[in-house]
């Protein structure tokens, strides 16, 4: 049976990609649905995007640091992040080519039960009226979307579709009642990680080595209570 893989934010982590596929044992007829930050903080960037690029079987939504590239290419008025600089100066030997690869990719990948986007939704708001920032920013509830105090955004939503994102790493997988987060942080040595829809199954590698020292410490697992009456949970709790 074909899977569909969805793996947290890779950023450039090329080596730790192929170490996931690889435990995955990935198949001709699977399916590699990535939530975004292919690149960016990492040093193989090059090597990510092409796989992505040349492989049927590969695709991603836009993450912040890869739209910042989008819209930096596209000549809007942008600063790069020295992160994101770096990753621009490898990417200029190529820039056309991957320049439209960034510009091809959607905000949200819709998979039917489940949906993909690279930072969440905001609850309460339709699916066609979630703004870009949102999709590729958000966190906690209010006005900030960025802001990590507070209540993250996926203890409140409740939508029909189950939300797969990354964005904001953490120790383990982000649980919500209708969401889960695979961002575990590989870019600063911690894990790449899987989630694979039809067998509701984890998989992780750890990193290589930390390419990049987070802002801050890793903010620990959001605990949310009262979630036993959730399909999700009860999938992820077969898989523990
Ligand atoms: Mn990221």
């Amino acid at each position: 049976m074909s899977r569909t893989i969805v793996i947290g934010d890779i950023h450039g982590c090329f080596d730790e990609l192929t170490d996931l596929l690889e435990l995955a044992g990935l198949n001709e007829d699977d399916r590699v649905v990535a939530v975004g930050d292919l690149i960016v903080k990492g040093e193989k960037n090059r090597e990510v995007l092409d796989l992505f690029i040349d492989d049927a079987r590969f695709s991603s939504v836009i993450g912040n640091h890869d739209r910042a590239l989008r819209q930096y290419w596209r000549g809007e008025p942008i600063l790069l992040t020295k992160a994101q600089e770096a990753s621009r100066a490898e990417l200029e030997c190529n820039r056309e080519r991957y320049a439209n690869y960034l510009k091809s990719l959607p905000y949200m990948i819709d998979l039917d039960s489940h949906l993909v986007v690279h930072a969440g939704v905001r609850p309460g708001v339709p699916l066609d009226s979630q703004m870009a920032v949102d999709l590729t920013e958000l966190r906690t509830m209010g006005a900030n979307p960025s802001r990590r105090k507070g209540i993250p955004w996926y203890a409140v939503y409740r939508g029909a579709k189950i939300v797969l994102f990354g964005h904001w790493p953490g120790p383990q997988p982000r649980r919500g009642q209708r969401a889960i987060g695979l961002d575990t942080g590989c870019v600063y040595g911690g894990r790449l990680t899987a989630f694979i829809i039809e067998s509701g199954q984890f998989l992780s590698v750890p990193a290589r080595r930390a390419y990049d020292s987070p802002k801050r410490k890793l903010s620990r697992h959001y605990r949310v209570k009262d979630i036993r009456s959730s399909t999700t949970l009860q999938v992820l709790n077969n898989t523990r």
